[in-house]
């Protein structure tokens, strides 16, 4: 995740689109609640071994429910079949009994595939890693989304779909992974690029639900723990088994898809994404 800065092609800027182009856009949209069968918190450190008061098993039921469906555009070309990988924290805002939650998606590519469609950008490198940030309410066992970021957007600024009444649908650019909520950059400037490079992003490619489970790590689970609290007996940290080599989700390096060769110190480091 990173800008590209290039003075020598400033004329590009001028059929870009702002992130203020999408505020109008559609109509207003909401997420399903999330109705919890019972109390979330516990004091059990058994259920809740990141030490945050939220029971782990709730912790995993929320992520899963509002896990967002990526959708990609047809000229990608830089995605492994089981990518991205989608890494979880879920952390209750004020402590125990709070009454808020932030949730966060990461998700990683080996690479960043550069700007397919455009002539001038290109800005290819190792690793790409960015993330989805939701705050969400919890009153009386029930969950309602109250915000999402991505990046340059930010729901219910911007109109955002849900897939299955609860899943944000999050549009990543050919190559650059850039997220949008929707296709209309297509062709067109990026508003993530200072100088306009074009995104593409049609929609056509391949639709891919957020896996969050996986066999042979920690519990089974993509939840990474707390920053005071992450054991590996429990938690992600090693990322070998997505096929990042070296890679750790608490990693204080810039992640690089477990390539070291050719990486770049604007990548950011994973444990940058968690709270
Ligand atoms: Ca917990
Ligand atoms: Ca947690």
């Amino acid at each position: 995740m990173r800008r590209l800065l290039l003075a020598w092609v400033p004329l590009l800027a001028a059929c870009g689109l702002d992130f203020d182009d999408w505020t109008t856009a559609g109509m207003p949209t909401a997420a399903d609640a999330l109705m919890l069968p019972g109390d979330p918190f516990t004091d059990d450190r058994a259920r809740d071994r990141d030490g945050d008061c939220l029971d782990d098993d709730v912790e995993h039921a929320i992520a899963r429910w509002y896990a967002p469906l990526f959708v990609f555009d047809s000229r990608e070309n830089a995605r492994r079949p089981d990518e991205p990988a989608t890494l979880y924290q879920v952390t209750p805002l004020g402590g125990c009994r709070a009454a808020a939650v932030e949730l966060r998606y990461a998700y990683l590519f080996a690479d960043d595939g550069g700007y397919v469609e455009s002539t001038f950008c290109s800005d290819r490198h190792p690793g790409d890693n960015q993330y989805l940030r939701l705050t969400l309410d919890l009153r009386e066992g029930v969950v309602t989304l109250r915000h999402v970021w991505a990046w340059g957007f930010g729901w219910p600024t911007h109109p955002l779909r849900f897939s299955g009444g609860s899943h944000p649908v999050v549009f990543l650019s050919a190559g650059k992974h850039h997220p949008y909520f929707d296709t209309r950059v297509d062709g067109a400037g990026s508003p993530y690029s200072s100088v306009g490079c074009v995104e593409a992003m049609d929609g056509r490619g391949a639709r891919v639900e957020a896996a969050l489970e996986r066999a042979g790590v920690a519990r089974g689970r993509h939840n990474v723990g707390e920053r005071r609290s992450h054991g590996a007996e429990d938690f992600v940290d090693a990322l070998d088994a997505w096929g990042y080599p070296g890679e750790r989700a608490w990693g204080e390096r810039p992640f690089c898809g477990g390539r070291r060769a050719g990486c770049s110190d604007d990548v950011n480091a994973m444990q940058a994404v968690w709270r």
